[in-house]
């Protein structure tokens, strides 16, 4: 299209009119040959360019000479010209043969009247050109008139009069021609043996090929060799011929896909449960991808997907035991920890033989939200990650296969990111296996309203996947897809997607009427025999199988069911853990669960690791570096040889003495490898060769493990969903994201609130993932400042009113009960410890990490190696170690503040002299909040007078949080509760019998006593005398006690003045109060002098005595 437009675009020279007029005045196409042909006959060039038309018989040829008239048309002969000029010319290079077609025109002749050896007239020409054009016209626009949908409602009326018209409007050809021979060009395998056919079964073949039940779509690829590699696999004849055994396999798992649902819906038909009636054939699919992977290799398959038939996909393809299925449906309590999640969500790991190629295979399905399409780039990052680990380069073992619904898969923009995620050489799985469960519609939506492309999976064509749309009531047609896809994904390591175009039988779920929105479509699907019925019937008929096999295969699948369904009934608990997708053998079996590893290490590793970190290659002399990080790496090293680290080195002494002992390190994100704020350079580059990088901590250790630095595409959500999911897969790794500015993580809220703070308390999965937010008001305006800190501080789920008991493990404790931390270090040691006690606790928690800007080259922010080295740790508050510290008795006011505001602090402190009144303490760790420490600085300074400083906006920041957890550190007790249960990560818990998502005031009597929490809230008084004032430490289930007095108090007490800085007074009279911005709703002020008259205002205040 482009390049016929730039071919009509281009004027015509005066030399062309000259030769070329008459050829233009006339209209057909043989005419326009003759007229090339005769003035081949009179004109003898050298140069290929101008040779005549009709000698150039390959399509390399063509392209050369269309390039070469496109660059002059005077350059090539006058019949090229003339041709081009015709517009009748538009194939792409990619779609010329894979090998030079050498046949000599005189082939051409094919009993069209010609003589033997003679050269073929004019109209034989045009005639196989033609066909040539008719051919690519099925493989460009076949799958628009294929017969993809079961309902038939967008389905052409006939066959004939819709490829004539789309395909072949522009030829004509009569009936006396469909006998005639014609010569096949090398772009179709239809012909298979045969050289030429007749024209009758050329387009016979080609309907048959490109549009019956499925449609192809993939002439837009830009290789060659796909394309042909594509042709041939759909074109070449017999691909469609199964064998009995391969049909009654067929037949069989679709036995089993229709019977799981008939039997839920028998058993269960109150429940939902999205079942995948109308598109039962999706199982037998899955399978049919799996069979065809192991057999070429594959080893593991990670999948991910949504509610619509999942646990069909766990009952039959991952042969998920049915009691453990059965069992979700039963509403019973479960046995361990967490807030569990709806059955249709959760995940699964399996390992198990593969009857059908004998091979073991391990199958894991991700556990995913309702959010739909957000586990598509865990899953990816989960795949990758096990590939890493495997070794698996080429993704030959490990295969990622992600099930999509059709609304879902066109409308949400992380299938966006994520498809480009595909051929990034850091985030690359090596192909993903599309499946789209098409039921043509979403929710009470159909496709005319909910997205402007043609296809639900357009947005494949951006990566030049191809796509195979499929009619879902054809069972060999979907296998036949399914087999080539997983030999696609084998060949190229590339995603391609299957379209399987069905139906939805019964309402977006099984409760739910679809004839309110969709009467018409639902009147077909009423009466649409189901695609097993359908396929049986085939098979009976053709003699394939009986009548009496068909029903002994459902009856066999039925008796199995009834039996787990027996067995489901006898099990007490469900057991989050069986629901597991990433299971961590091994890491914490023999673990004292509470003890962490020391973070400090060896001041000879630090010297080590700090020499390395400042050298250039080790090929110096060749390698040539910028002059600027020449004077960064001098710096560095005198760093090291004064024994101190900026935030830079003390990052990265804390990859290197990890990768020293053997973890692995994955620092991801925008511009990473250099840092957004040119801080961090772990890629050297060679300033005169491309590609030539030196990563010195890839080369600290020769036995270290793997450091992998990598900047990603422009993408949020897609890339920190992917680095949670490689986080899932191994324990022994430390992985980052960082964002570019700590604000632009919003774009990943999906991710963040539902994985990454919820995860454990769902799926008992945990994670390390460490998220790096550049995070400080700098007068940059309402962005670039603030990783909204606050929210995450909201999703913490410590319980502010709660002080946990104390002894040597209260930090430990914490963390371990804790669904994340959240925190801002000041200083490169501590920025170097919390990274390392990632990988030294017993278990996994993600880390929130405010990371700063301007402090990255600030001169006091720098740590001596002694704060790094054996003996030290990670200081959850910094406490005044100067006069203030060293004299607390006579402090007047002690300041608590977090990230970089300290330093300003401290300036402020020192302009007006007033180190030994005010001390200044950092909360390094704000969550989980250190309370047993804000308890012992607060009696240290027992006169003085408290204040939390902040340069965040009152209802930003840390404020918010820090404030009730100061008043139940302060009065070192549990001041009121609003729950007896301690606050959780998850918003709901899903299990029936514990809690319900159906906020309505219409609690029955028998809700209550299935809600523990409901009936304590209306149960009488049994206070023990934990409540207001009651124990201030002591065992954490006995301090969980709650009342409705305790509530009402709880509701009626006094908000505090919001408007006023400061003040919520505590019962022992110790209060805590703010100083800092007022209110807002932006994050910052765009103007740099409004914000500095705003700093010095709050610095003033909080200094002030
Ligand atoms: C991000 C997101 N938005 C909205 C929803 C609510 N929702 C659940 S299913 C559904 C329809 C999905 O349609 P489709 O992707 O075609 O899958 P189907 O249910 O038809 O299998 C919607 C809108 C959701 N789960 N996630
Ligand atoms: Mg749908």
């Amino acid at each position: 299209m482009h390049r016929a437009h730039t071919a009509f675009s281009l004027a015509l020279s005066p030399m062309a009119h000259r030769n070329f007029a008459t050829w233009l005045l006339k209209s057909g196409t043989s005419q326009k040959l003759a007229k090339a042909t005769a003035a081949a006959a009179v004109r003898t060039y050298n140069s290929a360019a101008a040779e005549p038309f009709a000698n150039g018989s390959t399509a390399t040829y063509v392209e050369e000479m269309y390039n070469a008239w496109l660059r002059d048309p005077a350059s090539v002969h006058t019949s090229w010209d003339a041709y081009f000029r015709s517009n009748t010319y538009t194939s792409p290079p990619n779609l010329a043969p894979v090998q030079a077609n050498t046949l000599p025109l005189t082939a051409f002749n094919l009993g069209g009247g010609a003589v033997a050896g003679a050269a073929p007239d004019s109209k034989t020409i045009d005639d196989h050109l033609a066909v040539q054009a008719i051919i690519r016209s099925y493989q460009i626009r076949g799958h628009n008139i294929a017969h993809l949908d079961p309902l038939e409602i967008n389905s052409p009326e006939l066959p004939g009069n819709s490829s004539t018209k789309t395909i072949y409007a522009n030829f004509s050809f009569g009936e006396q021609d469909m006998e005639r021979q014609f010569k096949l060009p090398s772009t179709t395998f239809i012909g298979g043996d045969e050289a030429s056919l007749p024209l009758k079964e050329i387009l016979n073949r080609l309907e048959n090929v490109y549009c019956n039940k499925i449609g192809v779509e993939f002439m837009f690829i830009n290789s060659l060799e796909q394309c042909n590699w594509i042709r041939k696999h759909f074109e070449t004849p017999g691909v469609l011929n199964f064998s009995p055994e391969e049909k009654r396999l067929i037949l069989a798992r679709l036995t089993r896909a229709t019977g799981f649902e008939a039997f839920l819906a028998k058993k269960y038909s109150s429940e939902k449960r999205f079942g995948l009636e109308g598109c039962e054939i999706m199982i037998p699919a899955l399978k049919e991808i799996i069979d065809v992977s192991t057999e070429l290799g594959v080893e593991s398959v990670i999948m991910g997907m949504p509610h619509r038939g999942r646990l069909n996909t766990l009952a039959n393809v991952c042969r998920k035991p049915l009691n453990q299925i059965f069992t979700q449906f039963a509403g019973l309590e479960a046995a361990d920890d967490g807030s569990g999640d709806v059955k249709y969500h959760l995940g699964t790991y399996i390992e198990r033989l593969n009857r059908v190629t004998n091979k073991n295979i391990r199958l894991a399905v991700v556990a995913n939200p309702s959010h739909l399409e957000a586990v598509d780039p865990v899953v990816q990052g989960k795949t990758r990650a096990e590939q890493f680990y495997r070794g698996d380069q080429e993704g030959k073992k490990v295969m990622s296969i992600l099930i999509h619904g059709d609304a879902a898969f066109c409308g949400q923009g992380v299938v966006y990111e994520t498809m480009h995620l595909s051929d990034l050489p850091d985030y690359t799985t090596h192909g993903t296996i599309h499946v789209v469960a098409n039921n043509q519609i979403g929710f009470t939506t159909d496709p005319r309203f909910s997205r402007s492309s043609p296809y639900c999976t357009d947005v494949a064509r951006v990566v030049n996947a191809p796509i195979f749309h499929v009619n879902a009531d054809d069972p060999e047609a979907v296998m036949h897809v399914c087999k080539v896809a997983a030999e696609w994904r084998a060949t190229f390591h590339k995603d391609c997607v299957i379209d399987l175009v069905g139906y939805r039988r019964n309402g977006h779920n099984e409760i739910d009427e679809p004839m309110f929105t969709q009467p018409l479509m639902y009147q077909k699907i009423r009466k649409h025999k189901n695609c097993l019925d359908l396929y049986a019937d085939k098979l009976i008929a053709e003699g394939t199988v009986t009548g009496e096999e068909v029903k002994s295969v459902a009856a066999k699948y039925e008796n199995i069911c009834e039996e787990a369904f027996a067995l489901a009934k006898t099990e007490t608990h469900v057991k989050y853990k069986d629901w597991l997708d990433s299971p961590w053998s091994g890491f914490f079996e023999g673990k004292d669960p509470l003890k962490v590893a020391p973070t400090g290490v060896k001041e000879e590793t630090l010297i080590h690791i700090g020499n390395r970190f400042s050298m250039p290659p080790p090929n110096a002399a060749e390698f040539v570096i910028h002059k600027g990080l020449m004077r960064v790496l001098a710096a560095r090293k005198n760093m090291v040889d004064e024994k101190v680290t900026d935030w830079a080195l003390g990052e990265a002494m804390a990859f290197g003495s990890l990768l020293k002992e053997g973890i692995h390190v994955r620092l991801s994100g925008q511009d990473v490898e250099r840092g957004t704020f040119s801080h961090r350079h772990h890629v050297l580059h060679h300033q005169l060769v491309d590609k030539a990088t030196y990563n010195s901590l890839q080369h600290m250790y020769p036995d270290q493990a793997p450091y992998s630095v990598s900047n990603s595409s422009l993408s949020e959500y897609a890339v920190l969903g992917f680095e949670h999911g490689y986080s899932m897969t191994n324990p022994n790794a430390l992985v980052l994201w960082e964002a570019q500015f700590g604000d632009f993580s919003n774009t990943a809220q999906s991710i963040i609130d539902q994985f990454i703070s919820s995860g454990q308390s769902k799926w008992v999965r945990q994670s390390g993932l460490v998220m790096l937010l550049p995070h400080g008001m700098e007068g940059m305006g309402p962005e670039h400042s603030s990783c909204r800190v606050e929210r995450f501080l909201q999703m913490s789920s410590d319980d502010p009113d709660y002080f946990p008991p104390e002894s040597d493990e209260f930090a430990v404790r914490q963390l371990h009960d804790i669904n994340w931390i959240v925190a801002n270090c000041t200083t490169p040691a501590n920025l170097f410890h919390i990274l390392r006690r990632q990988i030294a606790l017993p278990f996994r928690k993600p880390l929130i990490l405010c990371t700063p800007k301007s402090l990255l080259r600030h001169p006091e922010a720098k740590s001596p190696f002694s704060e790094m080295s054996e003996g030290s740790e990670f200081q959850r508050i910094i406490p005044d170690n100067g006069p203030a510290g060293q004299n607390p008795g006579s402090v007047k006011k002690v300041v608590f503040c977090s990230g970089r505001v300290y330093y300003d602090l401290t300036k402020m402190r020192a302009e007006k002299q007033l180190e030994s009144d005010v001390a200044i303490l950092r909360v390094e760790q704000i969550s989980p909040f250190p309370f047993d420490l804000v308890k012992e600085q607060a009696n240290l300074y027992k006169n003085a007078e408290l204040v939390w400083a902040q340069e965040e906006h009152k209802n930003q920041g840390s404020w918010t949080y820090v404030q009730p957890r100061f008043l139940t550190a302060l009065n070192h007790s549990r001041d009121v509760s609003q729950s007896d249960e301690p606050m959780s990560f998850s918003k709901t818990t899903t299990n029936t019998t514990t809690t319900t998502t159906d906020h309505t005031n219409n609690e029955s009597a028998s809700e209550t006593e299935s809600k523990p929490w409901l009936s304590r809230m209306f149960a009488s008084n049994k206070s023990d005398g934990s409540t207001e004032g009651g124990p201030a430490t002591g065992d954490f289930n006995a301090a969980k006690h709650f009342d409705l007095k305790n509530v009402r108090h709880d509701f009626n007490r006094p908000a505090g003045n919001a408007a006023a800085p400061g003040a919520r007074i505590s019962k022992t009279g110790r209060k805590i109060s703010y100083t800092g911005r007022a209110a807002s709703a932006s994050t910052a002020t765009g103007s740099k002098a409004q914000h500095i008259r705003e700093l010095n205002a709050l610095l003033n205040d909080a200094i002030s005595t």
